[in-house]
């Protein structure tokens, strides 16, 4: 028994390539040959394999790690193997450059400078791409007409150990695309036909020779393109002719099962990446359920106007409290405690209102990005008018409440910020012309917004009669859809109860919601002297994806004027 070190064999011109996949753990016991990792690079993915069959002792590498040829991925106790006998990465092997015209018979280097280039129709075949054969057409990235540049994607083909891009040899005008989704190609095919500049030196792909090579083409010195994969029966010497790291893979097996990864191209992973799109979400409409460029956008154009969450989002309260991994949002699991331990403790199913609000609020507050504003209204003469209108109209059955007068208020602020009665639809901003606005209950199982229709076309006394009918619906739990739907603004109201400001979660699509605590007595200075002065603490939140900072400040001052002054409301 010895310790091997296994490192990473020789995988082309780049540099560094980004882990992204951990295939084994420590304690394993692996096969020779049997993949270890995946890396990425933009082109390309690729599993790296042993070298050696043995128990794995210590993992190099973690998640998002860069590797290149000779770092070390995993020690290794390797059955009959001495430490000497320990294999350095793959030597490099036969390089191999991408065909363009006419390949021409005698090798030459990988990184061949291109000889001067003339112009007119391109035959682009297939480069070497080791020794697979027959393998799938996945994905077209070109079509006729595109103007393409040197080293472009144009094709994706895909084995089970590799999916790599096919790059144009050269730039210039794809006149003809020669193969369609689900064709089969091999080494030296034509795969379609370009006008442009020709490089008149193309790789030479001695025939027979195995390699590892990927298709490679007149690289330029800052974009690398990959040239390795593991492939069967490439297996060069080392010097002492002692079997190299060299990884093997099976060739290309139709219907095999493909990597553990989502299925989809490297260019598609990275820009998922980017994204910070899970791509293990995203439902792959292409061939075989491939994940393409479209999916990733219409995926991201879904969470963003709310139509879908992604799975941390949408797991996050039911998951949490079940020990949920947090994986999406790279957080840590949430904590499983017996807390039996600690003390007697009760277990109670949360409400189904609890559910339903509980992943609605998790995934407004994660989605949007709130900011809240505080200010406060002098209510002194309002609520001095209230109790004395209520004093007034006792015999009515309707009391008014103060929160009849803010959804006045409320009308009239959207009506002058437009932006605040509107909703995200994508790229665009649906600016509403009705006013419904929703106000928070506060019921035994749990909150619920009831909405007051066409708040502008109704009276103070209306909507407190419409407020209190809908909020003893809520408390009866008797609230239907209709009367929880098509909200343009809400408001939160604390005030009953006590507290100085919070911050409300929007209800999205809303984009806005205004929070009110309650109100208190305080000291203002009205430029001769301290008076009382009856101040409504006022907490607006708003999405900064719609709402600008100032124009948040201009509405609550507004608002808060109104309140003020109610006088200003039919001004
Ligand atoms: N400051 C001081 N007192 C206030 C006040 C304020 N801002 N708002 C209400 N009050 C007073 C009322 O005048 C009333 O006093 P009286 O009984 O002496 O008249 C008392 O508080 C109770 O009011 P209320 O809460 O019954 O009536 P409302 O119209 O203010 O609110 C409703 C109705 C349904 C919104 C409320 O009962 C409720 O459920 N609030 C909780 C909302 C909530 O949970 N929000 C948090 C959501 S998390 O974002």
């Amino acid at each position: 028994m010895a310790l091997v070190d296994i490192k990473v064999p020789d995988i082309g011109d780049f540099d560094e390539v980004g882990v992204i996949e951990l295939l084994v753990k420590v304690g394993d016991t692996v096969k020779a040959e049997q993949s270890l990792i995946t890396v990425e690079s933009d082109k390309a993915s690729m599993e790296i394999p042993s070298s050696h069959a043995g128990v794995i002792k210590e993992l190099k590498v973690a998640l998002g790690d860069k590797v290149k040829e000779g770092s070390v991925i995993a020690v290794i106790e390797a059955a009959g193997a001495s430490a000497a006998a320990a294999p350095a990465a793959a030597p490099a092997p036969a390089p191999v450059a991408a065909s363009a015209a006419a390949p021409v018979a005698a090798p030459a280097p990988a990184a061949a400078a291109p000889a001067p280039a003339a112009s007119g129709r391109i035959e682009v075949r297939v480069p070497d791409i080791g020794d697979f054969k027959d393998v799938a057409v996945i994905e077209l990235l070109v079509k006729p007409g595109d103007s393409i540049k040197v080293e472009q994607s144009l094709f994706t083909v895909e084995s089970d150990k590799a999916s790599m891009e096919i790059p144009s040899p050269a730039a210039g005008v794809l006149r003809e695309l020669k193969v369609k989704i689900g064709d089969t190609v091999n080494i030296g095919d034509l795969v379609a036909i370009m006008e442009g500049a020709v490089p008149a030196s193309t790789a030479p792909i001695p025939p027979g020779t195995p390699t590892l090579d990927l298709p490679a083409a007149q690289s330029e010195p800052d974009t690398p393109t990959p040239r390795h994969l593991p492939v069967e029966e490439a297996k060069p010497l080392s010097d002492g002719g002692a079997p190299a790291a060299a990884p093997v893979a099976p060739p290309h097996a139709p219907g095999a099962p493909t990597l553990g990864l989502p299925h989809a191209s490297p260019s598609v992973r990275k820009f998922a990446r980017e994204l910070g799109v899970p791509l293990d979400e995203v439902k792959g409409s292409g061939p075989k359920g491939r994940i393409t460029q479209d999916d990733i956008q219409n995926f991201t154009k879904q969470v963003m106007s709310g139509a879908t969450q992604t799975r941390a989002i949408a797991a996050k309260a039911p998951a949490a409290a079940s020990g949920g991994s947090g994986v999406g949002l790279d957080l840590l699991p949430w904590p499983k405690v017996d807390f039996t331990k600690f003390g007697p403790v009760e277990r109670k199913d949360l409400s189904r209102i609890k559910k339903i609000s509980g992943a609605n609020l998790h995934r407004n507050w994660v989605v949007i990005p709130h900011v809240t504003n505080h200010d406060d209204a002098d209510i002194t003469d309002l609520e001095a008018f209230r109790v004395q209108f209520n004093k007034e109209n006792e015999k009515s059955g309707v009391k008014v409440t103060m929160l009849a007068f803010m959804i006045k208020a409320a009308v009239a602020a959207l009506k002058k910020f437009p932006e605040f009665n509107s909703s995200l639809d994508g790229d665009q901003l649906v600016l509403k012309n009705y006013f419904h606005i929703g106000f928070a209950a506060d019921t035994p199982n749990g909150l619920v917004v009831p909405v007051i229709r066409d708040a502008d076309k109704k009276g103070i006394v209306q909507i407190s009669q419409e407020m209190g009918d809908l909020a003893k619906k809520a408390r009866d739990g008797k609230l239907g859809p209709a009367d929880m739907t098509g909200g343009c603004f809400s408001i939160s109201s604390l005030g009953g109860i006590g507290g100085r400001y919070f911050t409300p979660i929007i209800n999205a699509p809303e984009v806005a919601i205004m929070g009110v605590c309650k109100s208190s007595l305080e000291p203002k200075w009205d430029g001769k002297q301290f008076a009382p002065r009856l101040m409504l603490p006022l907490s607006l939140s708003w999405d900064h994806r719609v709402i600008d900072g100032a124009a948040a400040a201009r509405f609550n001052v507004y608002f808060a004027s109104l309140l003020a002054d109610f006088r200003r409301i039919v001004m």
